[in-house]
Protein backbone atom coordinates (compact mmCIF):
# COMPACT_ATOMS: atom_id res chain seq x y z
CA UNK A 1 0.00 0.00 0.00
CA UNK A 2 1.26 3.49 -0.93
CA UNK A 3 0.92 6.38 0.77
CA UNK A 4 -2.24 7.72 -1.91
CA UNK A 5 -4.30 4.72 0.11
CA UNK A 6 -5.13 7.14 2.60
CA UNK A 7 -8.52 8.03 1.00
CA UNK A 8 -11.30 10.55 1.66
CA UNK A 9 -14.29 7.84 1.24
CA UNK A 10 -17.96 7.57 2.50
CA UNK A 11 -19.16 5.18 4.17
CA UNK A 12 -20.89 3.61 0.95
CA UNK A 13 -17.56 4.15 -1.15
CA UNK A 14 -15.57 2.55 1.75
CA UNK A 15 -17.97 -0.36 2.33
CA UNK A 16 -17.13 -0.69 -1.59
CA UNK A 17 -13.24 -0.39 -1.47
CA UNK A 18 -12.91 -3.37 1.24
CA UNK A 19 -14.79 -5.18 -1.21
CA UNK A 20 -12.59 -4.47 -3.75
CA UNK A 21 -9.51 -5.03 -1.24
CA UNK A 22 -11.34 -8.36 0.27
CA UNK A 23 -11.48 -9.96 -3.31
CA UNK A 24 -15.52 -10.09 -3.22
CA UNK A 25 -16.58 -11.76 -6.48
CA UNK A 26 -19.90 -10.57 -6.74
CA UNK A 27 -21.87 -7.65 -5.41
CA UNK A 28 -25.83 -7.80 -6.36
CA UNK A 29 -28.11 -5.72 -4.73
CA UNK A 30 -31.21 -3.36 -5.72
CA UNK A 31 -31.10 0.69 -5.51
CA UNK A 32 -32.57 2.13 -2.12
CA UNK A 33 -31.23 5.41 -0.78
CA UNK A 34 -28.66 5.68 1.45
CA UNK A 35 -27.29 2.07 0.08
CA UNK A 36 -27.01 3.31 -3.95
CA UNK A 37 -23.62 4.25 -4.21
CA UNK A 38 -22.19 0.96 -2.86
CA UNK A 39 -22.44 -1.14 -5.95
CA UNK A 40 -22.16 2.01 -8.21
CA UNK A 41 -18.49 2.60 -6.60
CA UNK A 42 -17.98 -0.69 -6.44
CA UNK A 43 -18.06 -1.14 -10.42
CA UNK A 44 -16.08 1.97 -11.06
CA UNK A 45 -13.43 0.38 -9.20
CA UNK A 46 -13.50 -2.66 -11.19
CA UNK A 47 -15.56 -5.01 -9.13
CA UNK A 48 -18.49 -6.94 -10.40
CA UNK A 49 -21.46 -5.49 -9.59
CA UNK A 50 -25.16 -5.93 -10.43
CA UNK A 51 -28.50 -4.79 -10.26
CA UNK A 52 -31.19 -7.36 -9.31
CA UNK A 53 -34.77 -7.03 -9.99
CA UNK A 54 -35.32 -6.83 -6.04
CA UNK A 55 -33.37 -7.30 -3.04
CA UNK A 56 -34.95 -10.85 -2.66
CA UNK A 57 -33.42 -11.67 -6.01
CA UNK A 58 -29.97 -9.74 -5.22
CA UNK A 59 -29.32 -11.64 -2.01
CA UNK A 60 -30.06 -15.43 -3.44
CA UNK A 61 -27.50 -14.17 -5.75
CA UNK A 62 -24.95 -13.67 -3.53
CA UNK A 63 -26.14 -16.24 -1.24
CA UNK A 64 -25.19 -18.92 -4.80
CA UNK A 65 -22.43 -17.07 -5.28
CA UNK A 66 -21.17 -17.65 -1.48
CA UNK A 67 -22.20 -21.43 -1.71
CA UNK A 68 -19.95 -21.71 -4.43
CA UNK A 69 -16.72 -20.57 -2.11
CA UNK A 70 -16.93 -17.08 -3.80
CA UNK A 71 -17.31 -13.81 -1.49
CA UNK A 72 -20.28 -12.00 -2.36
CA UNK A 73 -22.18 -8.54 -1.11
CA UNK A 74 -25.42 -7.98 -0.68
CA UNK A 75 -26.85 -4.82 -0.58
CA UNK A 76 -29.85 -2.89 -0.26
CA UNK A 77 -31.95 -0.19 1.69
CA UNK A 78 -33.66 -1.05 5.18
CA UNK A 79 -36.94 -1.80 3.87
CA UNK A 80 -35.15 -3.73 0.86
CA UNK A 81 -34.29 -6.43 3.99
CA UNK A 82 -38.22 -6.97 4.25
CA UNK A 83 -37.96 -8.29 0.70
CA UNK A 84 -35.19 -10.26 0.94
CA UNK A 85 -36.35 -11.40 4.75
CA UNK A 86 -37.32 -15.05 3.00
CA UNK A 87 -33.86 -16.07 1.99
CA UNK A 88 -32.13 -13.82 4.61
CA UNK A 89 -34.04 -16.16 7.62
CA UNK A 90 -33.01 -19.17 5.79
CA UNK A 91 -29.61 -18.44 4.87
CA UNK A 92 -28.60 -18.25 8.67
CA UNK A 93 -29.59 -21.97 8.87
CA UNK A 94 -27.76 -23.06 5.59
CA UNK A 95 -24.56 -20.85 6.35
CA UNK A 96 -22.00 -19.98 3.30
CA UNK A 97 -19.03 -21.03 2.43
CA UNK A 98 -17.45 -17.84 0.92
CA UNK A 99 -17.91 -14.56 3.33
CA UNK A 100 -21.07 -13.39 2.87
CA UNK A 101 -21.76 -9.76 4.15
CA UNK A 102 -25.24 -8.46 3.46
CA UNK A 103 -25.74 -4.44 3.55
CA UNK A 104 -28.75 -3.03 5.48
CA UNK A 105 -28.88 1.03 4.59
CA UNK A 106 -31.14 2.11 7.36
CA UNK A 107 -32.68 5.30 7.28
CA UNK A 108 -33.42 6.92 10.80
CA UNK A 109 -35.43 9.97 10.68
CA UNK A 110 -36.65 9.06 6.92
CA UNK A 111 -34.76 11.40 4.98
CA UNK A 112 -35.98 8.90 2.32
CA UNK A 113 -38.22 6.73 3.28
CA UNK A 114 -41.61 5.30 4.10
CA UNK A 115 -40.74 4.23 7.69
CA UNK A 116 -37.42 4.28 9.70
CA UNK A 117 -37.50 0.34 11.21
CA UNK A 118 -34.20 -0.32 12.88
CA UNK A 119 -33.15 -3.40 11.08
CA UNK A 120 -30.65 -4.40 14.13
CA UNK A 121 -33.99 -6.40 15.49
CA UNK A 122 -33.51 -8.56 12.37
CA UNK A 123 -30.31 -9.57 13.27
CA UNK A 124 -31.30 -11.01 16.10
CA UNK A 125 -34.72 -12.32 14.36
CA UNK A 126 -32.72 -14.39 12.01
CA UNK A 127 -29.88 -14.96 14.63
CA UNK A 128 -27.11 -13.50 12.24
CA UNK A 129 -24.25 -11.43 13.42
CA UNK A 130 -24.31 -8.14 13.20
CA UNK A 131 -21.33 -4.94 12.66
CA UNK A 132 -22.07 -1.41 13.21
CA UNK A 133 -19.43 0.99 11.52
CA UNK A 134 -19.35 4.74 13.31
CA UNK A 135 -16.99 6.29 9.95
CA UNK A 136 -16.03 5.23 6.51
CA UNK A 137 -12.99 3.84 8.07
CA UNK A 138 -14.80 1.53 10.62
CA UNK A 139 -17.16 1.14 7.39
CA UNK A 140 -13.67 -0.55 5.35
CA UNK A 141 -12.58 -2.64 8.24
CA UNK A 142 -15.71 -4.20 9.19
CA UNK A 143 -17.12 -5.18 5.35
CA UNK A 144 -13.53 -7.09 5.93
CA UNK A 145 -13.97 -8.03 9.30
CA UNK A 146 -17.66 -9.25 8.38
CA UNK A 147 -16.28 -11.68 5.13
CA UNK A 148 -13.75 -12.93 7.50
CA UNK A 149 -16.58 -13.61 10.23
CA UNK A 150 -18.12 -14.90 7.60
CA UNK A 151 -15.81 -17.35 6.23
CA UNK A 152 -14.75 -17.85 9.76
CA UNK A 153 -18.07 -19.56 11.00
CA UNK A 154 -19.67 -20.27 7.84
CA UNK A 155 -22.67 -17.51 8.44
CA UNK A 156 -24.11 -14.66 6.32
CA UNK A 157 -23.42 -11.13 8.42
CA UNK A 158 -25.35 -8.05 8.65
CA UNK A 159 -23.52 -4.91 8.23
CA UNK A 160 -26.04 -2.38 9.28
CA UNK A 161 -25.41 1.26 7.97
CA UNK A 162 -26.96 4.16 8.80
CA UNK A 163 -27.22 7.60 6.54
CA UNK A 164 -25.26 9.79 8.39
CA UNK A 165 -22.37 6.89 8.23
CA UNK A 166 -23.38 5.82 4.44
CA UNK A 167 -22.69 9.68 2.97
CA UNK A 168 -20.38 11.16 5.48
CA UNK A 169 -16.71 11.45 4.25
CA UNK A 170 -14.01 10.39 6.30
CA UNK A 171 -10.10 9.22 6.03
CA UNK A 172 -10.02 5.59 5.14
CA UNK A 173 -6.74 3.89 5.37
CA UNK A 174 -6.79 0.92 3.25
CA UNK A 175 -4.90 -2.59 4.28
CA UNK A 176 -3.36 -5.29 2.99
CA UNK A 177 -6.12 -7.96 2.94
CA UNK A 178 -5.36 -12.08 2.87
CA UNK A 179 -7.56 -12.86 0.35
CA UNK A 180 -9.24 -16.59 -0.01
CA UNK A 181 -6.63 -18.35 -2.36
CA UNK A 182 -9.37 -21.22 -3.86
CA UNK A 183 -10.95 -20.83 -6.94
CA UNK A 184 -15.26 -21.25 -6.54
CA UNK A 185 -16.25 -24.51 -6.52
CA UNK A 186 -18.64 -26.52 -6.10
CA UNK A 187 -19.10 -28.95 -3.15
CA UNK A 188 -22.28 -30.91 -2.57
CA UNK A 189 -23.96 -30.82 0.94
CA UNK A 190 -27.65 -31.58 0.82
CA UNK A 191 -28.11 -31.69 4.64
CA UNK A 192 -26.74 -28.64 4.96
CA UNK A 193 -28.33 -26.29 2.08
CA UNK A 194 -31.26 -28.34 1.02
CA UNK A 195 -33.94 -27.06 4.05
CA UNK A 196 -36.58 -29.37 4.13
CA UNK A 197 -37.76 -29.55 8.28
CA UNK A 198 -35.69 -33.14 8.52
CA UNK A 199 -31.96 -31.10 7.43
CA UNK A 200 -33.48 -27.68 8.74
CA UNK A 201 -33.98 -28.96 12.29
CA UNK A 202 -30.54 -29.59 12.60
CA UNK A 203 -29.51 -26.46 10.91
CA UNK A 204 -31.35 -24.47 13.63
CA UNK A 205 -29.28 -26.41 16.24
CA UNK A 206 -25.95 -25.59 14.40
CA UNK A 207 -26.81 -21.92 13.81
CA UNK A 208 -27.58 -21.39 18.31
CA UNK A 209 -23.57 -23.06 18.42
CA UNK A 210 -22.20 -21.10 15.79
CA UNK A 211 -24.15 -17.76 17.24
CA UNK A 212 -22.82 -19.15 21.52
CA UNK A 213 -19.36 -19.71 19.76
CA UNK A 214 -18.82 -15.79 17.97
CA UNK A 215 -20.63 -14.12 21.56
CA UNK A 216 -17.73 -15.90 22.99
CA UNK A 217 -15.45 -14.71 20.78
CA UNK A 218 -16.36 -11.21 20.89
CA UNK A 219 -16.30 -10.70 24.29
CA UNK A 220 -12.68 -10.27 24.68
CA UNK A 221 -12.11 -9.13 20.93
CA UNK A 222 -10.93 -5.97 19.95
CA UNK A 223 -14.31 -4.91 18.02
CA UNK A 224 -15.71 -3.25 20.95
CA UNK A 225 -13.68 -0.38 22.31
CA UNK A 226 -13.43 1.84 25.35
CA UNK A 227 -12.63 5.17 24.64
CA UNK A 228 -11.12 5.88 28.38
CA UNK A 229 -12.76 8.93 30.13
CA UNK A 230 -13.72 9.49 33.69
CA UNK A 231 -15.54 7.34 36.35
CA UNK A 232 -18.75 10.18 36.48
CA UNK A 233 -20.48 8.87 33.20
CA UNK A 234 -20.26 5.91 31.37
CA UNK A 235 -21.69 5.80 27.83
CA UNK A 236 -22.68 2.53 25.61
CA UNK A 237 -22.67 3.50 22.14
CA UNK A 238 -22.73 2.10 18.63
CA UNK A 239 -22.49 2.84 14.82
CA UNK A 240 -22.69 7.15 14.60
CA UNK A 241 -23.73 7.96 17.85
CA UNK A 242 -20.82 7.08 18.96
CA UNK A 243 -19.34 10.24 17.29
CA UNK A 244 -21.69 12.52 18.80
CA UNK A 245 -21.08 11.19 21.86
CA UNK A 246 -17.95 11.56 22.04
CA UNK A 247 -18.13 15.39 21.09
CA UNK A 248 -21.30 15.94 23.49
CA UNK A 249 -19.39 13.95 26.41
CA UNK A 250 -15.65 14.64 26.06
CA UNK A 251 -15.31 13.84 29.68
CA UNK A 252 -17.16 10.48 29.45
CA UNK A 253 -15.89 7.03 29.34
CA UNK A 254 -17.42 5.64 26.56
CA UNK A 255 -17.90 1.87 25.59
CA UNK A 256 -17.86 0.98 21.42
CA UNK A 257 -19.87 -1.81 19.93
CA UNK A 258 -19.07 -2.40 16.69
CA UNK A 259 -20.49 -6.43 16.66
CA UNK A 260 -23.71 -5.27 18.27
CA UNK A 261 -24.97 -9.30 17.78
CA UNK A 262 -24.44 -11.21 19.55
CA UNK A 263 -23.84 -8.63 22.25
CA UNK A 264 -20.49 -8.52 24.65
CA UNK A 265 -22.61 -8.86 27.69
CA UNK A 266 -19.61 -9.36 30.00
CA UNK A 267 -17.97 -6.49 28.51
CA UNK A 268 -20.79 -3.93 29.15
CA UNK A 269 -21.31 -6.01 32.53
CA UNK A 270 -17.85 -5.00 33.82
CA UNK A 271 -18.13 -1.51 31.72
CA UNK A 272 -21.04 -0.49 33.69
CA UNK A 273 -19.79 -1.41 37.14
CA UNK A 274 -16.89 0.63 36.21
CA UNK A 275 -18.30 4.29 36.20
CA UNK A 276 -20.75 5.79 38.55
CA UNK A 277 -23.69 6.21 36.07
CA UNK A 278 -24.09 4.39 33.12
CA UNK A 279 -26.15 5.96 29.98
CA UNK A 280 -27.00 4.21 26.51
CA UNK A 281 -27.07 6.35 23.55
CA UNK A 282 -28.39 5.12 20.36
CA UNK A 283 -30.49 6.05 17.58
CA UNK A 284 -33.79 4.36 16.29
CA UNK A 285 -35.23 1.33 19.12
CA UNK A 286 -33.96 0.85 22.42
CA UNK A 287 -32.27 -2.07 21.06
CA UNK A 288 -29.26 -1.98 23.12
CA UNK A 289 -30.59 -0.73 26.13
CA UNK A 290 -33.61 -3.42 25.78
CA UNK A 291 -31.09 -6.13 25.25
CA UNK A 292 -28.66 -4.73 28.03
CA UNK A 293 -31.32 -4.33 31.03
CA UNK A 294 -32.83 -7.50 30.30
CA UNK A 295 -29.33 -9.22 31.28
CA UNK A 296 -30.05 -7.46 34.35
CA UNK A 297 -27.48 -4.50 33.85
CA UNK A 298 -28.94 -1.68 35.46
CA UNK A 299 -28.57 1.56 32.51
CA UNK A 300 -30.31 4.55 31.90
CA UNK A 301 -31.29 5.34 27.88
CA UNK A 302 -33.11 7.57 26.15
CA UNK A 303 -36.80 9.11 27.15
CA UNK A 304 -39.06 8.25 24.08
CA UNK A 305 -39.34 11.08 22.45
CA UNK A 306 -35.72 10.83 21.27
CA UNK A 307 -36.71 7.42 19.64
CA UNK A 308 -37.89 9.42 16.34
CA UNK A 309 -35.69 10.46 13.74
CA UNK A 310 -31.83 11.41 13.60
CA UNK A 311 -29.65 11.93 16.65
CA UNK A 312 -26.88 14.85 16.67
CA UNK A 313 -24.91 16.21 19.31
CA UNK A 314 -26.95 18.58 20.59
CA UNK A 315 -29.86 15.72 21.38
CA UNK A 316 -27.24 13.98 22.72
CA UNK A 317 -26.12 16.45 25.44
CA UNK A 318 -30.51 16.60 25.79
CA UNK A 319 -30.17 13.08 26.70
CA UNK A 320 -27.80 12.72 29.20
CA UNK A 321 -29.23 15.89 31.16
CA UNK A 322 -32.23 13.91 31.39
CA UNK A 323 -34.29 17.32 29.17
CA UNK A 324 -37.35 16.28 28.02
CA UNK A 325 -39.14 19.92 26.97
CA UNK A 326 -40.14 20.17 23.41
CA UNK A 327 -37.34 20.06 20.70
CA UNK A 328 -36.92 23.44 18.32
CA UNK A 329 -38.72 22.78 15.09
CA UNK A 330 -35.99 22.44 12.76
CA UNK A 331 -37.43 25.35 9.24
CA UNK A 332 -39.00 23.39 6.98
CA UNK A 333 -37.07 22.74 3.70
CA UNK A 334 -38.12 23.42 -0.32
CA UNK A 335 -41.34 21.32 -0.65
CA UNK A 336 -39.70 18.70 -3.15
CA UNK A 337 -41.77 18.51 -6.54
CA UNK A 338 -41.85 17.00 -9.99
CA UNK A 339 -39.21 18.28 -12.61
CA UNK A 340 -40.68 20.72 -15.12
CA UNK A 341 -40.89 18.78 -17.91
CA UNK A 342 -40.91 15.56 -16.14
CA UNK A 343 -43.29 12.73 -17.89
CA UNK A 344 -45.36 12.02 -15.24
CA UNK A 345 -46.92 15.66 -15.18
CA UNK A 346 -49.34 14.37 -18.13
CA UNK A 347 -50.31 11.06 -16.45
CA UNK A 348 -51.30 12.94 -12.86
CA UNK A 349 -53.27 16.13 -14.88
CA UNK A 350 -55.50 13.39 -16.51
CA UNK A 351 -55.47 11.34 -13.03
CA UNK A 352 -56.77 14.56 -11.63
CA UNK A 353 -59.34 15.18 -14.02
CA UNK A 354 -61.49 11.91 -14.15
CA UNK A 355 -61.34 12.24 -10.11
CA UNK A 356 -59.69 8.79 -10.14
CA UNK A 357 -58.86 6.52 -6.89
CA UNK A 358 -55.36 6.29 -7.95
CA UNK A 359 -53.67 3.04 -5.50
CA UNK A 360 -49.98 5.06 -6.20
CA UNK A 361 -46.24 3.53 -5.54
CA UNK A 362 -43.04 4.60 -4.71
CA UNK A 363 -40.76 6.28 -6.97
CA UNK A 364 -40.79 10.26 -7.75
CA UNK A 365 -44.18 9.91 -9.13
CA UNK A 366 -45.42 9.81 -5.82
CA UNK A 367 -45.14 13.59 -5.91
CA UNK A 368 -48.31 13.32 -7.80
CA UNK A 369 -50.00 13.34 -3.65
CA UNK A 370 -49.10 16.85 -4.09
CA UNK A 371 -50.59 20.23 -5.40
CA UNK A 372 -51.95 20.77 -8.17
CA UNK A 373 -52.68 17.63 -8.91
CA UNK A 374 -53.14 15.77 -5.33
CA UNK A 375 -53.81 12.40 -7.55
CA UNK A 376 -52.53 9.91 -5.54
CA UNK A 377 -55.01 7.83 -2.67
CA UNK A 378 -52.08 5.16 -1.28
CA UNK A 379 -48.84 4.18 -1.11
CA UNK A 380 -47.39 1.64 0.80
CA UNK A 381 -44.44 -0.33 0.01
CA UNK A 382 -43.04 -1.03 -3.37
CA UNK A 383 -45.05 -2.94 -5.66
CA UNK A 384 -48.25 -2.43 -3.36
CA UNK A 385 -50.39 0.24 -6.52
CA UNK A 386 -51.54 -3.51 -8.19
CA UNK A 387 -52.71 -5.54 -4.83
CA UNK A 388 -53.97 -2.14 -3.08
CA UNK A 389 -55.71 -1.08 -6.39
CA UNK A 390 -57.08 -4.57 -6.80
CA UNK A 391 -58.50 -4.75 -3.00
CA UNK A 392 -60.19 -1.59 -3.52
CA UNK A 393 -61.61 -2.95 -6.72
CA UNK A 394 -63.37 -5.90 -5.38
CA UNK A 395 -65.04 -4.21 -2.42
CA UNK A 396 -66.24 -0.88 -3.26
CA UNK A 397 -69.45 -0.11 -4.70
CA UNK A 398 -69.73 -0.11 -8.13
CA UNK A 399 -69.81 3.27 -9.11
CA UNK A 400 -66.77 3.58 -7.07
CA UNK A 401 -64.74 0.47 -7.96
CA UNK A 402 -65.04 1.89 -11.39
CA UNK A 403 -62.84 5.26 -10.65
CA UNK A 404 -59.57 2.92 -9.20
CA UNK A 405 -56.65 3.02 -11.29
CA UNK A 406 -53.32 1.63 -10.04
CA UNK A 407 -50.13 3.32 -10.83
CA UNK A 408 -46.66 2.18 -10.85
CA UNK A 409 -43.07 3.21 -12.07
CA UNK A 410 -41.27 0.80 -14.53
CA UNK A 411 -38.72 0.03 -11.96
CA UNK A 412 -40.96 -0.93 -9.46
CA UNK A 413 -43.06 -2.59 -11.44
CA UNK A 414 -40.00 -5.14 -12.41
CA UNK A 415 -39.05 -5.10 -8.49
CA UNK A 416 -42.98 -6.14 -7.35
CA UNK A 417 -45.53 -5.42 -9.42
CA UNK A 418 -45.13 -8.38 -11.73
CA UNK A 419 -46.84 -10.59 -8.98
CA UNK A 420 -49.71 -7.87 -8.85
CA UNK A 421 -50.77 -8.62 -12.50
CA UNK A 422 -50.44 -12.41 -12.40
CA UNK A 423 -53.11 -11.85 -9.26
CA UNK A 424 -55.27 -9.29 -11.75
CA UNK A 425 -55.46 -11.90 -14.02
CA UNK A 426 -56.14 -14.89 -11.25
CA UNK A 427 -58.70 -12.64 -9.34
CA UNK A 428 -59.94 -10.61 -11.66
CA UNK A 429 -62.30 -7.85 -9.37
CA UNK A 430 -65.98 -7.72 -11.33
CA UNK A 431 -65.32 -4.16 -13.04
CA UNK A 432 -61.95 -5.07 -14.36
CA UNK A 433 -59.56 -3.10 -13.27
CA UNK A 434 -57.06 -0.23 -14.96
CA UNK A 435 -52.95 -0.56 -14.66
CA UNK A 436 -51.00 2.31 -15.78
CA UNK A 437 -47.04 1.39 -15.82
CA UNK A 438 -45.34 4.65 -15.77
CA UNK A 439 -42.01 4.01 -17.80
CA UNK A 440 -39.17 6.71 -18.30
CA UNK A 441 -36.83 4.32 -18.92
CA UNK A 442 -34.85 4.60 -15.69
CA UNK A 443 -34.93 4.31 -11.81
CA UNK A 444 -35.01 7.96 -10.83
CA UNK A 445 -35.71 8.49 -7.64
CA UNK A 446 -32.44 6.78 -6.48
CA UNK A 447 -30.29 8.38 -9.51
CA UNK A 448 -30.91 7.02 -12.66
CA UNK A 449 -30.03 3.34 -12.04
CA UNK A 450 -31.15 0.92 -14.54
CA UNK A 451 -33.09 -2.38 -14.13
CA UNK A 452 -34.34 -5.29 -16.31
CA UNK A 453 -37.03 -3.12 -18.43
CA UNK A 454 -34.47 -0.82 -19.54
CA UNK A 455 -32.33 -3.17 -21.27
CA UNK A 456 -29.36 -2.12 -20.21
CA UNK A 457 -26.90 -3.75 -17.31
CA UNK A 458 -25.27 -1.54 -14.03
CA UNK A 459 -22.85 -0.69 -16.33
CA UNK A 460 -25.05 0.79 -18.99
CA UNK A 461 -23.86 -1.79 -21.21
CA UNK A 462 -26.81 -3.53 -23.36
CA UNK A 463 -28.57 -6.75 -22.29
CA UNK A 464 -31.98 -8.55 -22.78
CA UNK A 465 -34.84 -6.08 -22.09
CA UNK A 466 -37.82 -7.07 -20.12
CA UNK A 467 -40.64 -6.01 -22.49
CA UNK A 468 -44.06 -5.30 -20.79
CA UNK A 469 -46.03 -6.08 -23.81
CA UNK A 470 -45.09 -9.42 -23.97
CA UNK A 471 -45.49 -9.83 -20.26
CA UNK A 472 -48.98 -8.71 -20.59
CA UNK A 473 -49.53 -11.05 -23.42
CA UNK A 474 -48.23 -13.88 -21.49
CA UNK A 475 -50.08 -13.17 -18.43
CA UNK A 476 -53.41 -13.03 -20.36
CA UNK A 477 -54.23 -9.12 -20.01
CA UNK A 478 -56.63 -8.41 -22.92
CA UNK A 479 -55.88 -5.05 -23.35
CA UNK A 480 -52.83 -3.34 -23.71
CA UNK A 481 -51.83 0.12 -24.77
CA UNK A 482 -49.03 2.97 -24.96
CA UNK A 483 -49.18 6.24 -24.90
CA UNK A 484 -46.78 9.24 -24.53
CA UNK A 485 -47.79 11.03 -21.50
CA UNK A 486 -46.28 14.62 -22.63
CA UNK A 487 -47.45 14.64 -26.18
CA UNK A 488 -51.09 12.25 -26.16
CA UNK A 489 -52.59 13.13 -22.86
CA UNK A 490 -55.87 13.56 -24.89
CA UNK A 491 -55.30 10.13 -26.05
CA UNK A 492 -54.44 8.73 -22.24
CA UNK A 493 -57.62 10.27 -21.02
CA UNK A 494 -59.46 8.53 -23.52
CA UNK A 495 -58.62 5.47 -22.82
CA UNK A 496 -58.79 5.66 -19.64
CA UNK A 497 -62.26 7.07 -19.70
CA UNK A 498 -62.87 3.64 -22.19
CA UNK A 499 -61.13 0.93 -19.70
CA UNK A 500 -62.92 2.80 -16.37
CA UNK A 501 -65.96 2.06 -18.27
CA UNK A 502 -65.45 -1.43 -19.12
CA UNK A 503 -65.52 -4.92 -17.07
CA UNK A 504 -61.99 -5.73 -18.24
CA UNK A 505 -58.46 -5.87 -17.78
CA UNK A 506 -56.54 -3.33 -19.21
CA UNK A 507 -52.12 -2.13 -18.94
CA UNK A 508 -51.53 0.91 -19.94
CA UNK A 509 -47.48 1.96 -20.76
CA UNK A 510 -47.05 5.65 -20.38
CA UNK A 511 -44.09 5.87 -22.21
CA UNK A 512 -40.87 8.73 -22.39
CA UNK A 513 -37.37 8.97 -20.72
CA UNK A 514 -37.31 11.01 -17.56
CA UNK A 515 -36.13 14.43 -18.75
CA UNK A 516 -32.74 13.52 -16.69
CA UNK A 517 -31.95 10.28 -17.87
CA UNK A 518 -32.77 11.16 -21.84
CA UNK A 519 -29.46 12.41 -22.54
CA UNK A 520 -27.62 9.66 -20.75
CA UNK A 521 -29.35 7.21 -22.32
CA UNK A 522 -28.38 8.81 -25.92
CA UNK A 523 -25.39 8.08 -25.18
CA UNK A 524 -25.34 4.83 -23.92
CA UNK A 525 -27.40 3.83 -27.26
CA UNK A 526 -24.67 5.86 -29.12
CA UNK A 527 -21.67 3.69 -27.23
CA UNK A 528 -23.72 0.72 -27.51
CA UNK A 529 -23.85 0.64 -31.06
CA UNK A 530 -19.35 1.87 -31.25
CA UNK A 531 -17.42 -1.06 -30.97
CA UNK A 532 -15.40 0.66 -28.08
CA UNK A 533 -17.79 0.33 -25.58
CA UNK A 534 -19.76 2.30 -22.92
CA UNK A 535 -19.11 6.20 -22.74
CA UNK A 536 -17.80 7.56 -19.27
CA UNK A 537 -21.18 9.55 -17.97
CA UNK A 538 -21.33 10.82 -15.05
CA UNK A 539 -24.87 10.05 -13.38
CA UNK A 540 -27.24 12.97 -12.61
CA UNK A 541 -29.23 12.46 -9.35
CA UNK A 542 -32.79 13.16 -9.01
CA UNK A 543 -33.57 16.74 -7.15
CA UNK A 544 -37.22 16.26 -6.85
CA UNK A 545 -37.07 14.83 -3.16
CA UNK A 546 -38.73 12.89 -1.77
CA UNK A 547 -39.07 9.11 -0.29
CA UNK A 548 -36.89 6.28 -2.08
C1 LIG B 1 -38.08 -2.31 -0.90
C2 LIG B 1 -37.58 -1.02 -1.43
N1 LIG B 1 -36.46 -1.03 -2.18
C3 LIG B 1 -35.97 0.14 -2.68
C4 LIG B 1 -36.61 1.31 -2.43
C5 LIG B 1 -36.07 2.60 -3.01
N2 LIG B 1 -36.90 3.04 -4.15
C6 LIG B 1 -38.01 3.74 -4.00
S1 LIG B 1 -38.86 3.98 -5.38
C7 LIG B 1 -37.73 3.15 -6.27
C8 LIG B 1 -37.89 2.94 -7.73
C9 LIG B 1 -38.30 4.17 -8.46
O1 LIG B 1 -38.23 3.92 -9.83
P1 LIG B 1 -39.50 3.88 -10.73
O2 LIG B 1 -40.53 2.99 -10.18
O3 LIG B 1 -39.07 3.57 -12.11
O4 LIG B 1 -40.07 5.36 -10.64
P2 LIG B 1 -39.35 6.76 -11.01
O5 LIG B 1 -38.67 7.25 -9.78
O6 LIG B 1 -38.41 6.49 -12.12
O7 LIG B 1 -40.45 7.66 -11.38
C10 LIG B 1 -36.71 2.69 -5.45
C11 LIG B 1 -35.57 1.95 -5.92
C12 LIG B 1 -37.77 1.27 -1.62
N3 LIG B 1 -38.46 2.35 -1.29
N4 LIG B 1 -38.23 0.10 -1.15
S1 LIG C 1 -35.97 12.96 -12.11
FE1 LIG C 1 -37.09 12.36 -13.95
S2 LIG C 1 -38.83 11.15 -13.22
FE2 LIG C 1 -38.01 12.28 -11.48
S3 LIG C 1 -39.22 14.16 -11.35
FE3 LIG C 1 -37.41 14.62 -12.60
S4 LIG C 1 -38.01 14.21 -14.73
FE4 LIG C 1 -39.52 13.26 -13.38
Amino acid sequence: MHACDRLLLTGDEAVAQAALDGGVALGAGYPGTPSTEILEHFDTLGGRAQWAPNEKVALEVAIGAAFAGARALATMKHVGLNVAADPFFTAAYTGVTGGLVIVSADDPGMASSQNEQDNRRYAVAAGVPMLEPSDSQECYELTLAGLEISERWRIPVLLRLTTRVCHSKTVVRRRRVERPTSAPRFERDVQGRVMVPAFARPAHRRLREKLAGIEAWNEPSDLNPIREGGDALGIVTSGVSYVHACEAAPDARILKLTMTHPLPIGRIRAFAQSVKRCVVIEEGDPYLADAIRAAGIGVESAPSMYRFGELDVNRVRRILAGDITPEPVPPRGKPPSLCKACPHHGVFKVLSKLGCITAGDIGCYTLGVLPPYEAMDTCVCMGAALGVGLGLRHVLPEAEARRVVSVIGDSTFVHSGITGLVEMAYNPPPTGHVVLILDNATTAMTGLQEHPGTGRKLDHTPTARLAFEDLARAIGIANFHVVDPATEDARLEELLVEALGRDELTLIVARRPCVLAAGKIKQYERAASTPTGPAACEDGNNESGGQE
